[in-house]
């Protein structure tokens, strides 16, 4: 029966076979047979209508015989699985891994056994708190997951971007993700650890506080994943073909160095552009730029162990690169986006026990805990054990067992015998020689809950990662501090958390205590061993002593009005270009701008959708009557007054003028304004782009 029928958008058509396609203005056209693949059930049986439901008459009721309908709703209502309990957020990418030089000496782990050799990897990058449709730029430990398909078996080195961790025993996990997430009454706020609950836990928590200063530095809003460093966190083993281990911990360092940006930044990009952090690597491997970490070992045995005062195994202690250098021995090369999110990003299941032989556990009681749920948790978020049949989770090496059967089991075993021994000479065999053999160390003693006085100083490595910082980031860590204990209500948090920062810096515990506006600093905190000042600062903890010196990789945002100079813009584009970097125009409306020329400017973003913060350097090349124009509009004001509050490198040309001063930026205030003005400022500007950010200038504007 043909009827008329009206589409969603565009005009009425007539529908006969319901053969449709969305034309480029989103109007539906019929297509000819043949010219598309027939839409079909899940069941493949083809699908004559998708626009109507079956009925009873034009204007009756439905049919329940409408096994097409029932079964695209029924599907449709079961798209969803349960998020990640932590680590809900999360954004992956293929690539691969490329071993640099055999390390038989320390390991018989395939992977690591010939130079030059690549293995296919996924990567999840990750927040901890907030919820699958949460913001990017939470403070938040950054979840950095590496599944490498090696030849005997994945290896999952699932770390974060912070080496420590908030608590020494897997068994305090669920409190201390309680306490983080929403508080379970009013279930606010949302990816947030500013509040009660979670300081609360922390201000109880002595253990909690050298990664409690990590959590509050630059280190928690990361520029992009591509700017971050990875830790395998844990102390793990190497153990080598004799069957001889050697303690191991993994860094993995970015090569586009480490860049992070500022909270009042972090704030803004969240409201711009909440999906930021995806935004950056889709773009990045889209265009070609894959991001790129170099693999670092720290390898040392029980001696070296035995020579600090703290243990190895606890996971809230680091060892100083100063005083263990980490060996670089491969590069990770992220190079390819999945073909779709769900299916690989979603689904992927990660295991800290996913190991090959080679490479082993050590006691340390987070470990031993995660051990336990990985697996535990796959089962609730993919409902069945057969999880590993999934593309994304199956090994890439060959690999026969005899399990079988369960929910949607694709890969039962075939053949007569699926049990062993058997007499029938079938199916796989154990393998002494190649198979996994846990390290054979000598354990012995009483059964106990008890924490190891090898545990007990909770203070001292907070204290040296604050000493390690620079004065900007000193600043930072204290704003930090005060912007999260000023949301929490209860006065008696506040000040059991001002106890404990006296045990790791009193210049720290008084700024903070005064811009929370105590009146009096509360006692020290007890400390269970005394808190060592004799620990050498480690330069390789801070961000900004490391910087790049390189603006590859970067946004430049350039702001063009009518009338701009196309000239200078090409030349400014070619440099950045010539640099590494992406430029990206800011126009006041997104179809561009004519330029002085005659020539046409095309822009990326109108000005409201295109703040500085989603930049990492601006340039604005206005004519001085669009710069006039642009005065008038707030987001044009915020655009200049923000990019300067954020200590970013800021050229412009003369015309300019009028909009930084509405914007109230005096045009001389410092060197990281730089005028357009000659054609070897374009050089000067990337030069000092190099640098970042102008972290001078940020005493001056208070931010
Ligand atoms: Fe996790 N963690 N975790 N974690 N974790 C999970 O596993 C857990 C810890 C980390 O992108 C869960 O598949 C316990 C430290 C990452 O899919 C769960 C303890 C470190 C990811 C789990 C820890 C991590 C997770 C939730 C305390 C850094 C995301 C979903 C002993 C070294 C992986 C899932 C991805 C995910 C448990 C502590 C890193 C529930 C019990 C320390 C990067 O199994």
């Amino acid at each position: 029966m043909a009827k008329n029928t009206r589409p969603s958008s565009g005009k009425p058509v007539t529908i006969h076979d319901q053969k449709l396609m969305r034309g480029k203005g989103g109007e539906l056209h019929q297509i000819a047979d043949g010219d598309t693949d027939v839409l079909t059930t899940a069941q493949g049986g083809p699908v004559a209508d998708d626009q109507n439901t079956l009925k009873i008459g034009e204007r009756g009721p439905a049919l329940i015989e409408d096994f097409h309908f029932r079964e695209k709703i029924f599907h449709f209502d079961h798209e969803r699985i349960p998020e990640r309990v932590v680590h809900a957020r999360g954004y992956g990418a293929h690539g691969f891994f490329e071993t640099y030089k055999s390390l038989a000496a320390y390991t018989r782990a395939d992977i690591f056994q010939r130079a030059g050799e690549r293995t296919p990897v996924f990567v999840r990058f990750s927040t901890v708190a907030g919820s699958k449709g949460s913001f990017d730029l939470a403070r938040d430990v950054r979840g950095f997951a590496v599944k490498f398909y090696t030849q005997e078996g994945n290896w999952d080195l699932v770390g974060n971007n912070i080496p420590v961790f908030f608590i020494q025993d897997a068994i305090k996990f669920p409190d201390i993700i309680h306490a983080v997430k929403p508080e379970p009454d009013r279930a606010f706020p949302q990816a947030q650890s500013a509040h009660d609950n979670f300081w609360d836990f922390i201000s109880l928590t002595p253990e909690s506080m050298h990664m409690i200063m990590w959590v509050m530095s630059d280190r928690a809003i990361p520029r992009s994943f591509r700017f971050m460093q990875g830790f395998g966190v844990h102390t793990f083993r190497l153990v080598n073909a004799k069957d001889e281990s050697t303690f191991v911990k993994f860094i993995w360092k970015p090569k586009l160095g480490m860049q992070s940006v500022v909270w009042n930044e972090a704030v803004k990009i969240n409201g711009a552009d909440p999906d930021f952090h995806r935004r950056d690597l889709w773009n990045a491997i889209q265009a070609g730029d894959f991001p790129e970490w170099e693999l670092n070992l720290q390898l040392f045995d029980q001696e070296f162990a035995d020579s600090f005062d703290f243990d190895v195994l606890d996971p809230t202690k680091i060892i100083p690169e100063e005083v263990l250098p980490p060996v670089p021995v491969g590069r990770l090369v992220l190079d390819r986006m999945p073909d779709n999110f769900f299916a690989e990003t979603e689904q992927v299941a990660f295991m800290t026990q996913n190991v090959p032989p080679g490479i082993d556990f050590s006691n340390d009681p987070l470990l031993q805990g995660r051990n336990f749920s990985y697996l535990d948790t796959q089962l609730k978020r993919l409902g069945s054990p057969n999880f590993t049949h999934i593309p994304i989770n199956a090994p890439k090496c060959p690999f026969h067992h005899f399990q079988q059967d369960g929910h949607m089991a694709m890969r039962n075993p075939v053949g007569r015998v699926n049990y062993q021994p058997n007499s029938f000479g079938e199916g796989p065999r154990e393998s002494p020689e190649r198979g996994f053999r846990s390290f054979a160390d000598a354990e012995e003693g009483q059964k106990v809950r008890l924490r190891a006085e090898s545990f007990a100083d909770h203070y001292s490595q907070a204290r040296q990662f604050f000493n390690s910082q620079t004065a900007p980031e000193q600043r930072h860590i204290a704003a930090a501090l005060t912007f999260e204990l000023s949301k929490v209500e209860t006065v008696a948090i506040r000040e059991r958390m001002v106890a404990h920062l006296l045990n790791i810096d009193e210049g720290l515990a008084e700024t903070v205590a005064d811009k929370l506006g105590m009146k009096e600093l509360p006692r020290r905190a007890d400390a269970a061993v005394p808190p060592r000042d004799d620990l050498e600062p480690s330069p390789a903890l801070s961000i900004i002593e490391n910087g790049p010196d390189s603006f590859v990789g970067r946004k430049m945002g350039v702001l063009v009005s009518p009338g701009a100079d196309a000239v200078l813009l090409k030349k400014l584009q070619a440099a950045i270009e010539k640099e590494g970097a992406v430029m990206e125009i800011v126009a006041p409306k997104v179809g561009g701008v004519e330029a002085a020329d005659g020539s046409w400017i095309e822009a990326k973003h109108m000005i409201d959708g295109g703040p500085s913060v989603l930049f990492d350097a601006v340039a604005l090349i206005l004519s001085e009557e669009g710069a006039e124009r642009l005065a008038g509009e707030a987001a044009a004001r915020d655009f200049v007054a923000d990019a300067f509050a954020h200590c970013k490198f800021i050229a412009f040309t003369s015309g300019s003028i009028p909009l930084l001063q509405k914007a109230g930026v005096d045009p001389e205030a410092d060197e990281g304004l730089i005028e357009l003005d000659d054609p070897k400022a374009v050089a000067k500007f990337i030069a000092s782009c190099r640098k970042l950010r102008l972290w001078s200038r940020e005493m001056a504007v208070k931010l």
